[in-house]
Protein backbone atom coordinates (compact mmCIF):
# COMPACT_ATOMS: atom_id res chain seq x y z
CA UNK A 1 0.00 0.00 0.00
CA UNK A 2 1.82 3.39 -1.03
CA UNK A 3 1.32 6.37 2.18
CA UNK A 4 -1.30 8.08 -0.27
CA UNK A 5 -3.59 4.94 0.12
CA UNK A 6 -2.90 4.70 3.25
CA UNK A 7 -3.33 8.12 4.56
CA UNK A 8 -6.65 8.12 2.51
CA UNK A 9 -7.85 4.58 4.18
CA UNK A 10 -6.99 6.38 7.87
CA UNK A 11 -8.39 9.72 6.96
CA UNK A 12 -11.83 8.16 6.29
CA UNK A 13 -12.59 6.06 9.20
CA UNK A 14 -11.05 8.75 11.72
CA UNK A 15 -14.38 10.52 12.53
CA UNK A 16 -15.92 7.52 14.16
CA UNK A 17 -12.38 6.36 16.01
CA UNK A 18 -11.88 9.50 17.22
CA UNK A 19 -14.87 10.44 18.74
CA UNK A 20 -14.59 9.13 22.58
CA UNK A 21 -11.06 10.61 22.22
CA UNK A 22 -12.33 13.81 21.48
CA UNK A 23 -15.28 13.78 24.22
CA UNK A 24 -12.35 12.24 26.60
CA UNK A 25 -10.80 15.54 26.50
CA UNK A 26 -8.25 14.45 29.83
CA UNK A 27 -5.81 11.67 29.84
CA UNK A 28 -3.07 10.53 32.36
CA UNK A 29 0.46 9.52 31.21
CA UNK A 30 2.57 7.44 33.40
CA UNK A 31 6.87 7.04 32.84
CA UNK A 32 7.50 4.07 34.63
CA UNK A 33 11.08 2.08 34.01
CA UNK A 34 14.57 1.31 35.13
CA UNK A 35 15.11 4.45 35.17
CA UNK A 36 12.34 5.45 37.85
CA UNK A 37 15.10 3.33 40.23
CA UNK A 38 17.62 6.19 39.69
CA UNK A 39 15.01 8.83 40.35
CA UNK A 40 16.86 11.13 38.42
CA UNK A 41 14.73 11.64 35.22
CA UNK A 42 14.16 8.90 32.12
CA UNK A 43 17.19 10.28 30.40
CA UNK A 44 20.12 9.95 33.03
CA UNK A 45 21.03 6.73 30.73
CA UNK A 46 22.20 9.01 28.00
CA UNK A 47 22.76 12.63 30.41
CA UNK A 48 25.27 10.42 32.20
CA UNK A 49 26.80 8.17 30.05
CA UNK A 50 26.08 5.14 32.34
CA UNK A 51 27.44 2.02 30.12
CA UNK A 52 24.79 -0.33 29.16
CA UNK A 53 26.26 -2.96 30.73
CA UNK A 54 26.23 -0.84 33.83
CA UNK A 55 22.97 0.23 33.45
CA UNK A 56 21.30 -3.21 32.83
CA UNK A 57 22.27 -4.27 36.06
CA UNK A 58 18.88 -1.81 37.43
CA UNK A 59 16.99 -4.88 35.34
CA UNK A 60 17.69 -7.19 38.29
CA UNK A 61 17.19 -4.53 41.01
CA UNK A 62 13.77 -3.46 40.29
CA UNK A 63 11.24 -5.19 41.71
CA UNK A 64 7.73 -3.35 41.64
CA UNK A 65 4.84 -3.75 44.13
CA UNK A 66 1.71 -5.48 43.61
CA UNK A 67 -0.47 -4.36 40.76
CA UNK A 68 0.93 -0.30 41.31
CA UNK A 69 -1.35 0.22 38.26
CA UNK A 70 -4.73 -0.16 40.03
CA UNK A 71 -3.36 2.75 42.29
CA UNK A 72 -2.63 4.95 39.06
CA UNK A 73 -6.29 3.93 37.51
CA UNK A 74 -8.12 4.79 40.73
CA UNK A 75 -6.46 8.31 40.73
CA UNK A 76 -6.89 8.72 37.15
CA UNK A 77 -10.89 8.02 37.50
CA UNK A 78 -10.86 10.61 40.92
CA UNK A 79 -8.97 13.26 39.07
CA UNK A 80 -11.65 12.84 35.48
CA UNK A 81 -8.85 11.53 33.77
CA UNK A 82 -10.98 8.99 30.93
CA UNK A 83 -7.71 7.13 29.22
CA UNK A 84 -3.98 5.98 30.68
CA UNK A 85 -1.03 6.14 28.11
CA UNK A 86 2.23 4.02 29.92
CA UNK A 87 5.30 3.51 28.61
CA UNK A 88 5.55 0.17 27.74
CA UNK A 89 9.29 0.52 26.68
CA UNK A 90 10.84 3.78 27.06
CA UNK A 91 14.58 4.76 25.09
CA UNK A 92 16.43 2.46 28.15
CA UNK A 93 15.23 -0.24 26.01
CA UNK A 94 13.97 -2.32 28.81
CA UNK A 95 10.33 -3.75 27.48
CA UNK A 96 7.81 -3.87 30.71
CA UNK A 97 6.33 -6.52 29.00
CA UNK A 98 6.04 -10.40 28.05
CA UNK A 99 7.56 -10.47 24.83
CA UNK A 100 9.93 -12.70 22.82
CA UNK A 101 11.94 -9.84 21.13
CA UNK A 102 14.17 -9.54 23.50
CA UNK A 103 15.34 -11.16 27.19
CA UNK A 104 15.51 -7.33 28.57
CA UNK A 105 12.35 -7.67 29.50
CA UNK A 106 10.09 -7.43 32.86
CA UNK A 107 8.80 -11.24 32.68
CA UNK A 108 12.66 -12.41 32.66
CA UNK A 109 14.31 -10.00 35.53
CA UNK A 110 13.49 -8.41 38.18
CA UNK A 111 9.69 -7.95 38.51
CA UNK A 112 9.40 -11.54 37.21
CA UNK A 113 5.77 -10.64 35.66
CA UNK A 114 3.71 -8.50 32.51
CA UNK A 115 3.79 -5.05 33.90
CA UNK A 116 1.61 -4.41 30.76
CA UNK A 117 -0.70 -6.66 31.20
CA UNK A 118 -1.61 -5.55 34.69
CA UNK A 119 -1.79 -1.88 33.85
CA UNK A 120 -4.60 -2.93 30.91
CA UNK A 121 -6.41 -4.98 33.46
CA UNK A 122 -5.91 -2.19 35.88
CA UNK A 123 -7.33 0.48 33.07
CA UNK A 124 -10.32 -2.16 32.62
CA UNK A 125 -11.24 -2.81 35.98
CA UNK A 126 -12.07 1.22 36.62
CA UNK A 127 -13.35 1.88 32.87
CA UNK A 128 -10.24 3.81 31.66
CA UNK A 129 -9.26 3.42 27.94
CA UNK A 130 -5.73 2.01 27.26
CA UNK A 131 -2.91 4.18 25.47
CA UNK A 132 1.00 2.01 24.75
CA UNK A 133 3.31 3.94 24.47
CA UNK A 134 6.74 3.16 22.64
CA UNK A 135 9.89 4.51 22.36
CA UNK A 136 11.35 3.91 18.98
CA UNK A 137 14.29 5.12 19.98
CA UNK A 138 15.87 2.42 21.89
CA UNK A 139 19.87 3.01 23.72
CA UNK A 140 20.05 -0.84 24.41
CA UNK A 141 19.39 -2.84 21.03
CA UNK A 142 23.05 -3.18 19.67
CA UNK A 143 21.30 -1.69 16.06
CA UNK A 144 19.50 1.00 18.05
CA UNK A 145 21.93 3.42 16.31
CA UNK A 146 23.76 1.68 13.66
CA UNK A 147 20.67 1.17 12.30
CA UNK A 148 20.91 4.37 10.05
CA UNK A 149 24.73 3.48 8.73
CA UNK A 150 24.00 -0.03 7.91
CA UNK A 151 21.34 -1.77 6.29
CA UNK A 152 21.28 -4.84 7.87
CA UNK A 153 21.06 -3.46 10.94
CA UNK A 154 18.19 -1.49 9.64
CA UNK A 155 16.63 -4.32 8.73
CA UNK A 156 17.32 -6.15 12.15
CA UNK A 157 15.88 -3.22 13.97
CA UNK A 158 12.53 -2.74 12.36
CA UNK A 159 12.03 -6.48 12.55
CA UNK A 160 12.75 -5.88 16.27
CA UNK A 161 10.81 -2.59 16.54
CA UNK A 162 7.39 -4.39 14.27
CA UNK A 163 7.81 -7.70 16.60
CA UNK A 164 7.04 -5.70 19.56
CA UNK A 165 4.41 -3.46 18.14
CA UNK A 166 3.18 -6.31 17.23
CA UNK A 167 3.01 -8.05 19.97
CA UNK A 168 1.97 -4.82 22.12
CA UNK A 169 -1.21 -4.93 19.33
CA UNK A 170 -1.70 -9.01 19.54
CA UNK A 171 -1.67 -9.80 22.96
CA UNK A 172 -3.48 -7.23 25.10
CA UNK A 173 -7.07 -6.98 23.43
CA UNK A 174 -8.37 -3.92 22.68
CA UNK A 175 -5.50 -1.07 22.44
CA UNK A 176 -7.16 2.53 21.85
CA UNK A 177 -4.16 4.38 21.80
CA UNK A 178 -0.75 3.60 20.07
CA UNK A 179 1.86 6.57 21.29
CA UNK A 180 4.95 6.80 19.64
CA UNK A 181 8.23 8.32 20.57
CA UNK A 182 11.59 9.73 19.42
CA UNK A 183 11.80 8.43 15.69
CA UNK A 184 15.79 8.79 15.77
CA UNK A 185 18.16 7.87 14.31
CA UNK A 186 16.03 7.55 11.17
CA UNK A 187 15.13 10.32 9.07
CA UNK A 188 11.82 9.28 7.55
CA UNK A 189 8.42 7.57 7.70
CA UNK A 190 10.13 5.42 4.57
CA UNK A 191 13.55 4.32 6.12
CA UNK A 192 11.39 3.13 9.79
CA UNK A 193 8.67 1.62 7.17
CA UNK A 194 6.01 3.47 9.06
CA UNK A 195 3.16 2.88 6.50
CA UNK A 196 3.73 -0.82 6.33
CA UNK A 197 4.04 -1.12 10.56
CA UNK A 198 0.82 0.93 10.76
CA UNK A 199 -0.95 -0.97 8.09
CA UNK A 200 -0.39 -3.64 10.55
CA UNK A 201 -1.14 -2.15 14.02
CA UNK A 202 -4.51 -1.04 12.13
CA UNK A 203 -5.47 -4.30 11.07
CA UNK A 204 -5.05 -6.03 14.41
CA UNK A 205 -6.42 -3.09 15.91
CA UNK A 206 -9.17 -1.65 13.49
CA UNK A 207 -10.27 0.87 16.00
CA UNK A 208 -6.96 2.94 17.58
CA UNK A 209 -5.75 6.10 17.57
CA UNK A 210 -2.25 6.69 16.56
CA UNK A 211 -0.02 10.17 17.02
CA UNK A 212 2.46 11.36 15.21
CA UNK A 213 5.49 10.55 15.94
CA UNK A 214 6.60 7.53 13.66
CA UNK A 215 6.70 10.14 11.12
CA UNK A 216 3.35 10.19 9.89
CA UNK A 217 0.51 12.94 10.79
CA UNK A 218 -1.59 10.48 11.87
CA UNK A 219 -4.66 10.98 14.06
CA UNK A 220 -3.52 13.64 16.13
CA UNK A 221 -0.95 16.21 16.92
CA UNK A 222 1.46 15.95 19.89
CA UNK A 223 2.39 19.48 21.52
CA UNK A 224 4.87 18.62 24.06
CA UNK A 225 5.01 20.71 27.67
CA UNK A 226 3.08 23.55 25.58
CA UNK A 227 -0.29 23.84 25.36
CA UNK A 228 -0.85 25.24 22.24
CA UNK A 229 -4.06 24.17 19.80
CA UNK A 230 -2.88 23.23 16.35
CA UNK A 231 -5.02 24.46 13.10
CA UNK A 232 -8.25 24.38 13.04
CA UNK A 233 -9.53 20.04 12.30
CA UNK A 234 -6.75 18.89 13.52
CA UNK A 235 -7.19 16.68 16.61
CA UNK A 236 -4.09 17.61 18.39
CA UNK A 237 -3.43 16.39 22.51
CA UNK A 238 -0.86 18.27 24.31
CA UNK A 239 1.38 16.05 26.57
CA UNK A 240 2.44 17.77 30.11
CA UNK A 241 5.05 16.75 32.52
CA UNK A 242 3.75 17.75 36.38
CA UNK A 243 7.27 18.83 37.53
CA UNK A 244 9.39 19.04 34.40
CA UNK A 245 10.64 15.28 34.81
CA UNK A 246 9.14 12.15 32.75
CA UNK A 247 9.95 9.89 35.33
CA UNK A 248 10.43 9.98 38.44
CA UNK A 249 12.53 12.89 40.21
CA UNK A 250 12.31 13.93 43.57
CA UNK A 251 14.54 16.73 43.10
CA UNK A 252 11.86 18.02 40.78
CA UNK A 253 9.74 19.89 43.26
CA UNK A 254 8.38 22.67 40.77
CA UNK A 255 4.91 21.21 40.85
CA UNK A 256 1.92 22.58 38.70
CA UNK A 257 -0.67 24.05 40.77
CA UNK A 258 -4.56 22.66 40.94
CA UNK A 259 -4.84 26.19 39.15
CA UNK A 260 -2.66 26.10 36.26
CA UNK A 261 -3.83 22.15 35.45
CA UNK A 262 -7.30 24.06 35.03
CA UNK A 263 -5.64 26.32 33.35
CA UNK A 264 -4.37 23.74 30.84
CA UNK A 265 -7.56 21.96 30.65
CA UNK A 266 -9.51 25.22 29.59
CA UNK A 267 -6.90 25.74 26.69
CA UNK A 268 -7.08 22.76 25.77
CA UNK A 269 -10.78 22.43 25.18
CA UNK A 270 -10.65 25.98 23.70
CA UNK A 271 -8.77 24.91 21.69
CA UNK A 272 -10.58 21.24 20.64
CA UNK A 273 -7.85 19.61 21.59
CA UNK A 274 -6.44 17.44 24.60
CA UNK A 275 -4.02 16.81 27.82
CA UNK A 276 -2.21 14.15 27.99
CA UNK A 277 -0.62 15.34 32.09
CA UNK A 278 1.98 13.30 33.13
CA UNK A 279 3.04 10.80 36.50
CA UNK A 280 6.36 9.54 36.88
CA UNK A 281 5.57 6.83 39.84
CA UNK A 282 8.18 5.71 42.37
CA UNK A 283 10.29 2.69 41.92
CA UNK A 284 8.00 0.05 43.19
CA UNK A 285 4.89 2.32 41.49
CA UNK A 286 3.13 4.19 43.92
CA UNK A 287 2.48 7.65 43.23
CA UNK A 288 4.04 10.85 44.82
CA UNK A 289 2.04 13.07 47.16
CA UNK A 290 1.90 15.77 44.98
CA UNK A 291 0.35 14.55 42.49
CA UNK A 292 -2.36 13.49 45.01
CA UNK A 293 -2.62 16.86 46.49
CA UNK A 294 -3.23 18.71 42.93
CA UNK A 295 -5.43 15.34 40.93
CA UNK A 296 -7.78 14.78 43.53
CA UNK A 297 -8.92 19.24 43.42
CA UNK A 298 -8.47 18.67 39.78
CA UNK A 299 -11.22 16.10 39.69
CA UNK A 300 -13.60 17.70 42.29
CA UNK A 301 -13.44 20.78 40.05
CA UNK A 302 -14.16 19.14 37.24
CA UNK A 303 -17.16 17.02 38.94
CA UNK A 304 -18.75 20.35 39.41
CA UNK A 305 -17.76 21.68 36.16
CA UNK A 306 -16.95 19.01 33.65
CA UNK A 307 -19.86 20.56 31.36
CA UNK A 308 -17.49 23.05 30.43
CA UNK A 309 -14.43 20.80 29.28
CA UNK A 310 -15.53 17.15 28.22
CA UNK A 311 -17.83 16.51 25.12
CA UNK A 312 -17.94 17.53 21.72
CA UNK A 313 -16.54 21.50 22.31
CA UNK A 314 -16.53 23.59 19.46
CA UNK A 315 -13.18 25.73 18.81
CA UNK A 316 -13.41 29.18 20.87
CA UNK A 317 -10.00 30.03 19.32
CA UNK A 318 -11.00 32.59 16.94
CA UNK A 319 -14.51 33.07 17.65
CA UNK A 320 -13.93 34.94 20.87
CA UNK A 321 -11.28 36.95 22.38
CA UNK A 322 -8.64 36.69 25.14
CA UNK A 323 -9.66 38.21 28.58
CA UNK A 324 -7.89 39.54 31.51
CA UNK A 325 -9.94 37.26 33.67
CA UNK A 326 -10.40 34.52 32.22
CA UNK A 327 -11.00 32.73 29.10
CA UNK A 328 -13.69 30.64 27.53
CA UNK A 329 -14.96 26.92 26.04
CA UNK A 330 -17.78 26.81 23.38
CA UNK A 331 -20.68 24.33 23.17
CA UNK A 332 -23.04 24.74 20.11
CA UNK A 333 -24.91 28.05 21.64
CA UNK A 334 -23.31 28.14 24.92
CA UNK A 335 -20.29 30.25 26.10
CA UNK A 336 -18.39 29.29 29.21
CA UNK A 337 -16.52 31.75 30.66
CA UNK A 338 -13.66 30.00 33.04
CA UNK A 339 -13.57 32.89 35.54
CA UNK A 340 -9.51 32.40 36.95
CA UNK A 341 -9.80 36.30 38.64
CA UNK A 342 -12.80 36.95 39.99
CA UNK A 343 -13.82 40.68 39.33
CA UNK A 344 -16.13 40.65 42.86
CA UNK A 345 -19.69 42.26 42.27
CA UNK A 346 -19.58 43.31 38.54
CA UNK A 347 -18.33 41.28 35.26
CA UNK A 348 -18.36 43.26 32.07
CA UNK A 349 -17.14 41.45 29.12
CA UNK A 350 -17.35 43.66 25.90
CA UNK A 351 -17.67 42.75 22.21
CA UNK A 352 -20.46 39.88 22.51
CA UNK A 353 -21.90 39.34 19.35
CA UNK A 354 -24.34 37.02 20.65
CA UNK A 355 -28.01 37.88 22.27
CA UNK A 356 -27.20 36.40 26.05
CA UNK A 357 -30.62 34.76 26.95
CA UNK A 358 -29.52 32.97 30.25
CA UNK A 359 -26.30 33.56 32.62
CA UNK A 360 -25.65 31.20 35.73
CA UNK A 361 -23.02 29.64 37.56
CA UNK A 362 -22.12 26.67 35.89
CA UNK A 363 -21.45 24.69 39.17
CA UNK A 364 -24.74 25.38 41.03
CA UNK A 365 -27.00 26.80 38.32
CA UNK A 366 -27.72 29.75 40.16
CA UNK A 367 -28.98 32.84 37.68
CA UNK A 368 -26.86 35.81 37.32
CA UNK A 369 -28.67 39.08 36.35
CA UNK A 370 -27.16 40.74 33.66
CA UNK A 371 -27.51 43.80 31.17
CA UNK A 372 -26.73 43.61 27.34
CA UNK A 373 -26.42 46.16 25.08
CA UNK A 374 -25.27 46.40 21.87
CA UNK A 375 -21.06 45.90 22.95
CA UNK A 376 -21.10 45.32 26.38
CA UNK A 377 -22.52 42.45 29.00
CA UNK A 378 -22.73 42.97 32.71
CA UNK A 379 -22.85 40.55 34.82
CA UNK A 380 -24.10 41.82 38.00
CA UNK A 381 -24.65 41.28 41.71
CA UNK A 382 -22.11 38.58 41.24
CA UNK A 383 -21.05 37.17 44.91
CA UNK A 384 -17.66 39.59 46.35
CA UNK A 385 -15.45 36.68 46.04
CA UNK A 386 -14.98 33.80 43.51
CA UNK A 387 -17.82 31.18 44.30
CA UNK A 388 -15.39 28.36 43.64
CA UNK A 389 -13.64 27.25 46.51
CA UNK A 390 -11.58 24.50 45.37
CA UNK A 391 -9.60 26.27 42.92
CA UNK A 392 -10.76 30.07 42.97
CA UNK A 393 -12.10 29.29 38.82
CA UNK A 394 -15.76 29.98 38.70
CA UNK A 395 -17.63 28.87 35.03
CA UNK A 396 -19.93 31.36 34.08
CA UNK A 397 -22.51 29.82 31.56
CA UNK A 398 -23.83 31.84 29.11
CA UNK A 399 -26.96 30.41 27.01
CA UNK A 400 -27.02 32.86 23.96
CA UNK A 401 -29.67 33.00 21.14
CA UNK A 402 -26.88 31.72 18.46
CA UNK A 403 -23.42 30.58 18.32
CA UNK A 404 -21.21 32.60 20.37
CA UNK A 405 -18.68 35.25 18.65
CA UNK A 406 -16.65 38.00 20.35
CA UNK A 407 -15.05 40.70 18.16
CA UNK A 408 -12.80 43.44 20.52
CA UNK A 409 -9.91 43.80 18.07
CA UNK A 410 -7.25 46.54 19.14
CA UNK A 411 -9.45 49.61 18.82
CA UNK A 412 -11.91 50.92 21.12
CA UNK A 413 -16.01 51.84 20.84
CA UNK A 414 -15.83 55.01 19.76
CA UNK A 415 -18.68 57.06 21.04
O1 LIG B 1 12.58 11.88 25.23
C1 LIG B 1 11.19 11.68 25.50
C2 LIG B 1 10.87 12.04 26.91
O2 LIG B 1 11.63 11.26 27.79
C3 LIG B 1 9.38 11.80 27.15
O3 LIG B 1 9.06 10.43 26.96
C4 LIG B 1 8.60 12.66 26.18
C5 LIG B 1 7.10 12.46 26.36
O4 LIG B 1 6.42 13.05 25.27
N1 LIG B 1 8.96 12.32 24.80
C6 LIG B 1 10.35 12.47 24.50
C7 LIG B 1 10.73 13.93 24.41
O5 LIG B 1 9.95 14.52 23.38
Amino acid sequence: MTELEYLQRVTATRPQRMRWWREARFGMFIHWGLYSQLGRHEWAMNRERIPVAEYEQLADTWHPAERPAREWARLAVRAGMKYMVMTTKHHEGFCLWNTRQTDYNAMKHGPGRDLVREFVEACREFGLRVGFYYSLMDWHHPDGANCARDEAARRRFLDFTQGCVRELCSNYGKVDILWYDVAWPLQTAELWESVKMNTMVRELQPDIIINNRSLLDEDFGTPEEHVTPEMAGRDWEACMTFNGSWGYMPSAIDWHSVREVISMLRTAAGGQGNLLLNIGPRPDGSVPEEAYQRLIPVGQWISQNGEALYGLVDRADGRMESMPTGGWTLKGHTAYYWCHRWPGRELAIGGLQTEVLRASLLATGQPITFEQTENRLVLKDLPESSPDRIAGVTVIKLECASEPRQVLGMGCVVL
